[in-house]
Parts: structure tokens; sequence; C-alpha cells
């Protein structure tokens, strides 16, 4: 039978915002996917963005959907996780909104093991206002705010979220569709913060700055460029450069900040109630 897309949207907010060629429909559509397999009803699902092409996702899919300001997807999936936890907060982000504006509160929420899964769409650009670089823009290439090509390296998204903490990290790219499924459909089984890298393509505002206005170019290179990271672990720095590296880097189960939470809040409350009701509880319990 056909997998039912239109169950999980929203079809009075289409036509989309997207160009012919974007990528973000390819993880949309692997992101709809693996909510589909979780077997979660709608209502049990949040889907937050902040700002951006990629984060005009939580408009067009039929969960709870938060679409908050740029930058503070995080944050506000934070809230909403901490207030209820039973509820299943996914983050969809582009690599502007959750690596510079947002740095802090992806670094954060990975350190404290938030109970989230991002979606982090990387289309190495900030799109939606024209093509400024980014964390990610890789260093040479072309945006309107580096006309002679991005003097910076950009950050390693996998690798920062590992050394932030995360539990569940991969990258995938949008040629690998059915992986990227596969992965995201990882993360959000897990407890604690994940994170999935999704590298797609911008043909119209950074492909055309960097000569690959044709989407199709992008999906070889995503293609031809992409190697798994057992195999990369075998080569030399200069072999990597310029490869996307693909594949799980981090599955490392931990107990996430809700059970922490909880587990703090049974402790404090039972040393309250000693300490105020039966007003015995030494001071030492209380701490500082
Ligand atoms: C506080 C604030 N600063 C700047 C902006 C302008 N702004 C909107 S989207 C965006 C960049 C989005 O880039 P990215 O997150 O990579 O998403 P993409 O559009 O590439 O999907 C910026 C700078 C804003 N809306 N709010
Ligand atoms: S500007 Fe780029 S990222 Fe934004 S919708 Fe168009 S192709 Fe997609």
């Amino acid at each position: 039978m056909a997998f039912d897309y239109e169950k999980y949207i929203r079809p009075s907010t289409f036509p989309h915002i997207w160009c012919p060629g974007c990528g973000n429909g390819i993880v949309v559509k692997a992101l709809i996917r693996a909510i589909d397999k979780m077997g979660w009803k709608k209502d049990e699902v949040v889907v937050v963005s902040g700002i951006g092409c990629s984060s005009r996702t939580s408009g067009y899919l039929d969960f709870n959907t938060l679409h908050t300001t740029h930058g503070r997807a995080i944050a506000f999936a934070t809230g909403i996780k901490i207030a209820k936890p039973k509820l299943h907060v996914i983050v969809v982000t582009g690599d502007g909104d959750a690596l510079a504006i947002g740095g802090n509160h992806l670094i954060h929420a990975a350190r404290r093991n938030m109970d989230l899964t991002v979606i982090l769409f990387n289309n190495s650009i900030y799109a939606m206002t024209g093509g400024q670089y980014s964390p990610a823009t890789p260093e040479g290439k072309m945006a309107s705010t580096a006309p002679y090509g991005q003097v910076e390296p950009n950050f390693d998204i996998a690798r920062l979220a590992e050394g932030a903490g995360a539990s569940f990290v991969a990258r995938s790219t949008v040629y690998h569709a059915v992986q990227l499924e596969g992965y995201i459909a990882r993360a959000l089984a897990r407890d604690g913060f994940s994170l999935i890298e999704a590298v797609t393509q911008c043909p119209t505002v950074y492909g055309r700055r960097n000569r690959t206005p044709n989407p199709v170019t992008f999906l070889e290179q995503f293609k031809n460029d992409s190697i798994p990271l057992a195999k990369a672990a075998g080569m030399t720095d200069e072999e990597r450069e310029g490869k996307i590296i693909t594949g799980i880097f981090v599955d490392h189960p931990r107990i996430g900040f809700i059970e922490r939470y909880r587990k703090m809040s049974e402790k404090a409350l039972a040393i309250r109630k000693r300490r105020y009701i039966k007003g015995s509880a030494p001071k030492s319990e209380v701490g500082n």
C-alpha cells in the first residue's frame, strides 16, 4: 500500500515556499516516514522550528507545531519537554539557526542530554536571507558576505554534537534518503539528546554562487563525495578533505535530562518532607 503522506501534512499550507530542486522536501519526507515508524499518535508529537527556509517545515506538518524565533527552537523545545515530558519533541532547524545565533542552545541541550531530537538541515548557507555564510559554510565557498570565498573553517556539526555530549548523532545526505530515514528513526527512539545532520542542497542561493545551480549536480556530489565513517577512519586528513563523512558518530545511551530531573525532584521532595514536616533532615542532605 502506498505511504499516506497526507496524513501528516496540512494541505491548507500548500503550496510550500521552497524552490524547485530544494532538498528540504526530501528531509521532511524522511522525517515523516521515521515518525510513522514510531507508531506515535499525532498529538503526542511536537515539531518546533526556528526561522529559515528549513524551519518552515513546522507549518507544513500536522502535529503540534511551533514556529519560533531565529535560533531559539531548542530553547522552546526544552520548555515544552520539561512541562510535558510525555510528548515527543522534535526540533527542525537550519545550520544558521542551530549553529550561529542558536549555537549555545545546541551545545547546552547536548550537554544536558535533553530529551529532544534535532534534525539539522545543513545546506551550508543562510538561505532564507539571501546567502550569507553560516558556521557550516566550507572554507573557500562563496556567499553574499564572502564574495571572494569564506575565510573561516566550518564546524564539523556531528563532531560538535558529539563533543558536547549528545547520546545519538548521525550524518546522512538527501541523496541517501533511506539511510537518512533510518537514522532519524533511531534518533527518535533514543531518550536524551539526539541530532541528525541532514546534508541537503540549496541550488538557489548557495548553488548559484558556487557553480552548482543544478540540483542534480548536488545529488551527484552527495553520492560521489560521501564516505562511510569506518572508511574515513583509515584515511589521512588530506584524503578526507572535501568529503562528506556519513554514518553514526555517537550511539551512547545514557540517562536523559527528564529522568535525572524526575529523580532529583523525588529526592528534593523527600528531603523537604523530612526537614519541614518531621524537622529531622540534616543540613548536609540539603546542600548549599
Ligand atoms: C533575531 C534574528 N536575526 C536574524 C534574522 C534573519 N534571519 C532569518 S532566517 C536567517 C538565516 C536562516 O539560515 P538557516 O538557519 O541556515 O536556514 P535556511 O534558510 O538555510 O534553511 C536569518 C539570519 C531573524 N529572523 N531574526
Ligand atoms: S532558497 Fe535555497 S534553501 Fe531556501 S527554499 Fe530555495 S533552494 Fe531551498
